[in-house]
């Protein structure tokens, strides 16, 4: 049977679902947010990583299933972190080039946000900084547009690797960077990598971005990026994605 048949049933079978991945704000140390990452729990083979399944649902143009459901069971997590008192300001969910050229994204997202009774602030977006270096005008800038104004935080995923120009990034409403591992590995341990990484920081301070270190793997790269003023970090150092009831427990434990 087929690759897509089979990610096509787990999809309908409630098996493909969001882990969460905790991002920390440097200044304060608290969860500034989580990032929703999606897995496929095979009931044979175990975890299976969305490299694995995204191509095939890209392919067959069924990406917005995926994040529908990506969508629904994170709005459902947030409305469970905060009936227990668990404090955690936004969730952000990933968007392929694909969805964001959808006219009926942005109504999507405010009926499903309304649906759950849960202000715009709550959800984070996070784009590809390759799809606003394809396309700086158009269905696509609409989008991310819509979105900002409905109130959603849009997040720049990978920045660095993408080629997006400094005019793209005014044109487009984006609130943060997230700056790609490859900037941040060994920036604790190699001086050339510490003065990219001040160059990207520095570049983000000047055009009023937040930035969200990705990839943070050990505690010494925490504090340079602290020290450097990066804004937010998020990497397996600090947690690796789980699921919504361990992020409880996780963000309980860290509070
Ligand atoms: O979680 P992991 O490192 O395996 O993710 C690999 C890639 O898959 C990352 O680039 C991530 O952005 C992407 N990804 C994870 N979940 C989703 C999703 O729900 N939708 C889309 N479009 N991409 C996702
Ligand atoms: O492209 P995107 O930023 O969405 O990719 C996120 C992916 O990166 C997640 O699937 C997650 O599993 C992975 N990831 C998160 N933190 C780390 C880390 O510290 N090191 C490595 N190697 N991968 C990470
Ligand atoms: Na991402
Ligand atoms: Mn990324």
């Amino acid at each position: 049977k087929s690759l897509l048949a089979e990610v096509e049933r787990a999809l309908a079978k409630g098996q493909i679902q969001p882990w969460f991945q905790p991002q920390l704000c440097t200044s304060t140390g608290r969860i500034s947010g989580v990032e929703a990452l999606a897995r496929w729990l095979h009931p044979e083979r175990g975890i299976v990583p969305p490299m694995e399944f995204l191509n095939a649902l890209e392919e067959s143009g069924q990406l917005d299933r995926l994040s529908e459901v990506m969508l629904q069971h994170s709005l459902t997590a947030l409305r469970g972190w905060d009936a227990t008192g668990i404090e955690i300001p936004r969730v952000s969910v990933n968007f392929s080039d694909v969805e964001l050229r959808s006219p009926q994204l942005v109504e999507r997202i405010k009926w499903e946000l309304d649906r759950f009774n849960l202000p715009a602030s709550r959800l984070g977006v996070e784009v590809l900084e390759t799809v606003i270096a394809e396309s700086p005008e158009g269905v696509v800038a609409k989008n991310i547009t819509g979105l900002s104004r409905l109130g959603c935080q849009v997040d720049l995923d990978d920045f660095g690797t993408g080629h997006a120009s400094i005019t793209a990034l005014r044109r487009f409403t984006v609130h943060r960077l997230k700056i790609d591992r490859s900037f941040v590995t060994r920036v604790d341990r190699d001086e050339e990598q510490r003065r990219m990484l001040a160059a990207v920081l520095g570049l983000a301070d000047r055009l009023g971005l937040e930035t969200v270190a990705e990839g943070v793997e050990s505690v010494s790269e925490h504090a340079l990026l602290a020290q450097l003023g990066c804004d937010h970090v998020q990497g397996f150092g600090i947690a690796r994605p789980m699921p919504p009831d361990q992020l409880a427990t996780w963000a309980r434990a860290h509070a």
